[in-house]
């Protein structure tokens, strides 16, 4: 019986899929630079094959016991990165370039969300394709840079926010 059941485990073993662990990789990868940790960093793929905008999100965690800011982000997908502010204005949905960036409290942290903050692509060199990556590199005003990778998601992955 224990040589049935081994055999059987080991077989069970073997079907699992390999991709398993390289899925759960990427979901835990995380980014730092000094105290601040980046998680999650994701961008809405380009609804369609002439887009000229797009965005990337993701959150900031500041482990540190001083206060910090992201001031700036730099990518090669588009002629210009900025970083915006989407807000309800009137009824509509409007964004801005940030003035001063995006302040990570100490020992807070800071969401890049659509409706919210955001990375701005201007100008697009190509559409973002859902399951790429690309570099984006950003830029704190106290911990330095680091350079993450971000992952493109389908272009339904957020709601009330349009760049176009
Ligand atoms: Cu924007």
């Amino acid at each position: 019986m224990r040589t049935i059941l081994f055999a059987l485990f080991a077989v069970l073993i073997a079907a699992l899929p390999l991709s398993a662990p390289i899925t759960a990789q990427a979901e835990m990868k995380m980014w730092k630079a000094g105290d601040i940790e980046v998680h999650k960093p994701w961008a809405r793929a380009s609804a369609t094959s002439t887009a000229r905008s797009g965005a990337a999100f993701f959150m900031l965690k500041n482990g540190g016991a001083a206060g910090d800011t992201l001031v700036s982000a730099s990518s090669d997908v588009s002629k210009k990165t900025e970083i915006h502010l989407s807000k309800m204005q009137d009824g509509k949905m409007i964004m801005r370039e940030v003035e001063g960036g995006v302040a990570v409290p100490a020992g807070g942290m800071a969401e890049l969300k659509p409706g919210s903050y955001h990375v701005m692509f201007m100008g697009l060199k190509a559409p973002l394709k859902m399951g790429e990556s690309f570099p984006l590199t950003l830029n704190f005003a106290k911990s330095g840079s680091v350079t993450i990778d971000v992952t493109v998601m389908k272009a339904g992955a957020m709601k009330g926010h349009s760049h176009n």
